[in-house]
């Protein structure tokens, strides 16, 4: 049901039926019974086993270095996994793998369980111990959950890498955390072709002095032998060969490591988000029974690869942690038509479905004819994640995806939060393009540049002005960067999300884009710093300046700026003789740098940039420019 409110918004309400089935009946009571946040998060953190229950449920005492369920043992493999051997669940469908090429692959919780013993076993026999990290390098299929849960079974920091990150990437990100091992695979599916993965890492791994094994996940059979292996690499099958199927669970600490994920910040380097083991477990697990009304008789499917965030929290913790049924999909949404993910819902009966607007907007392209070919009808839920979903997306998701019925979850969260912050749940009144109000347990302001609090209607920082558990606990190895980019512009222990957002009269939040130089392509995070390095780093481009392009599908691409070296322009071959203009020459070689994720809008040749006295490029003006914002003569802003 629709109607319109005050604010000429348009106002979504839940139906009976999605009423009916939620756990949760008031929203309002909901999130003020979330207000008395120790109690609220303590409450949650009972629904696991614990080794030993925590002493102090939030400690504040070293802020920002706060602390959840100090003194508690638990061991987040076991909640996951273990203990659901000895209940009802022990024969459901945990994982659910699908690929495009029609294979499929079920595991039951007790399969899945005896496959992360071995992978566990194997890696202690590989000398990995507790507080070591573990790199990944692998496609969206089950080897990848396995060993990610493995290494949290023994204690082992797990960090993978998005497989369509490139091999320079790989580097810097193995070599941060010296990793001992990194687990691969020969390739991966995508649209009727094989991506070697493999290659990548080969390059990589001339650079990873301190990786000892390189294992070999034979995913789509292009090595057949062992032959084919280098001296330090062994096939994943041949590893787990022989090894038990049981292992126990190392008792870890409330505060120790769980993984590093990295992902990208306004300076060049990427950051390493740590992230730890208790108040992660509470927090997505809360969150995600929250938000998407979970029972046991769901099937839940979450689009998010676990190279990210998404992946980590909401296609492999969250929903092992209660117990529910997760689809993982290895494909493009497109492929063999753009018809594939609706045909996966209807076959399986799908009933949460969490994806990003991007997506939704590539698949509308195409119009209402694939979805139409479907009986969509399990659907319950829907979410999205990863930036603001237009009202366009919003709308054609709500009605042709989800024929009017089901809600939709506009998630607002980061790497950093690890969960869920603001996002409606499904018995709340819905504004398109708002991901609402800030979720129970967790504390959200509108702030101006010293940290003060806004009133409703006026653009300012999202700030979160209470910690939650699945926080951040820091950056590896950068402590001054953790206090500086997210600690230090507000005082008091204030956390600077780096979103601007404006509050509505009725409490509801809107999400403007980012206030530092953070793009988001197509949900990819990636800053322009990184992008500007990548550029400069060929020996034709003297200087660049990098900034987010509006686009319809993408949300943004890359626009650089580009000050050439003498001699050279865009439209000329970059060598004598040479067919590849050096045009096409930079897209390639920016795309080597960054991986595919890196999309390339539009590249000009300038003279000059604008800069501050100190020599900061005001990425700032070039965007004003773009936008149509009229600044007088840039030229004058060097002498400002
Ligand atoms: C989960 C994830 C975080 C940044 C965040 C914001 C943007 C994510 C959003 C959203 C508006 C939403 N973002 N969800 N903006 N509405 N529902 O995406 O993590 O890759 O770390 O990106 O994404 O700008 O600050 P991550």
């Amino acid at each position: 049901m629709v109607n319109i409110n005050s604010n000429n918004q348009r106002l979504f309400h839940p139906n009976d039926e999605v009423k009916q089935r939620s756990d949760i009946k008031d929203w309002d009571l909901e999130i003020e019974k979330g207000k008395d946040i120790e109690k609220y998060w303590a409450q949650e953190a009972e629904q696991f086993d614990w080794f030993k229950k925590w002493d102090s449920i939030l400690d504040e005492s070293n802020k920002p270095y706060y602390k959840w369920f100090d003194g508690g043992q638990i061991n987040l493999a076991y909640n996951a996994v273990d203990r659901w051997i000895e209940t009802g669940k022990r024969n459901k469908i945990a994982i659910l793998y699908i690929n495009e090429r029609g294979k499929e692959v079920k595991l039951t919780y007790y399969e899945l369980y005896r496959e992360v013993n071995k992978v566990a076993n194997a890696l202690l026999n590989l000398g990995i111990k507790k507080g070591d990290s573990v790199s990944m390098y692998l496609p969206m299929c089950p080897e990848l959950i396995i060993s990610m849960i493995a290494c949290t079974k023994i204690g082992a920091v797990h960090s993978t890498i998005f497989s369509g990150l490139s091999s320079v990437a790989v580097v810097e990100r193995v070599n941060d955390i010296k990793s001992k091992i990194i687990i691969t695979a020969d390739g991966t599916y995508r649209r009727g072709k094989i991506i070697n993965l493999k290659s990548v890492i080969d390059e990589a791994m001339l650079q990873c002095p301190t990786v000892q094994t390189v294992v070999l996940v034979n995913h789509t059979g292009r090595y057949n032998d062992v032959a084919d292996l280098r001296g330090n690499e062994i096939f994943y099958d041949r590893l787990i060969e022989g090894e038990t199927d049981s292992c126990d669970c190392e008792v870890m600490e409330s505060e120790d490591p769980l993984f590093i994920l990295y992902t990208s910040g306004s300076t060049g380097k990427p950051k390493g988000v740590i992230h730890t083991t208790a108040g992660y477990m509470v927090g997505i697990a809360t969150t995600f029974k929250n938000v998407f009304d979970i029972h046991d008789d769901d099937l839940w499917w979450s689009t998010g690869d676990a190279g990210w965030i998404t992946g980590h929290s909401y296609t492999v913790y969250a929903p092992l942690l209660l117990g529910t049924t997760t689809l993982i999909y290895e494909g493009a949404p497109d492929f063999p038509d753009p018809g594939i993910w609706w045909k996966i819902i209807e076959k399986y009966g799908v009933t949460k479905f969490y994806t990003a607007p991007t997506a939704i907007r590539h698949l509308m392209r195409f119009g209402k004819k694939y979805s139409k070919l479907y009986n969509l009808d399990s659907l319950k839920i829907l979410g999205s994640v990863g930036e603001a979903i237009n009202f366009e997306a919003w709308k054609w998701m709500y009605e042709e995806i989800g024929k009017g019925k089901t809600p939709i979850m506009d998630t607002w969260w980061q790497t950093e939060t690890g969960m869920h912050m603001i996002s409606p749940i499904p018995i709340a009144d819905l504004k398109p393009g708002s991901a609402t109000k800030p979720l129970p347990g967790v504390q959200i302001a509108i702030v101006d540049e010293e940290g003060k609090e806004l009133p409703p209607n006026k653009k300012g920082y999202l700030a979160i002005t209470k910690p939650w558990p699945a926080m951040f606990r820091g950056l590896h190895n950068d402590d001054e960067r953790f206090i500086n980019v997210y600690w230090e512009e507000f005082p008091g222990g204030i956390y600077r999300a780096g979103d601007m957002a404006e509050i509505d009269e009725d409490g509801y939040i809107w999400i403007q884009g980012r206030s530092d130089d953070v793009l988001k392509i197509a949900g990819h995070r990636i800053g322009a710093t990184e992008v500007e390095s990548a550029f400069n780093s060929h020996p034709a481009v003297n200087e660049t300046a990098v900034i987010g392009k509006e686009d319809p599908v993408k949300g943004q691409l890359i626009k650089a700026f580009l000050i050439l070296n003498e001699g050279y322009n865009l439209d000329m071959p970059f060598k004598e003789g040479n067919r590849f203009l050096l045009r096409e020459e930079l897209k390639r070689h920016v795309r080597h740098a960054l991986g595919p994720v890196a999309v390339l809008g539009e590249m000009v040749q300038v003279d000059k940039l604008p800069k501050t006295k100190s020599g900061k490029i005001m990425r700032r003006v070039l965007k004003a420019q773009e936008e149509g914002e009229d600044l007088g003569d840039i030229s004058t802003l060097e002498s400002d």
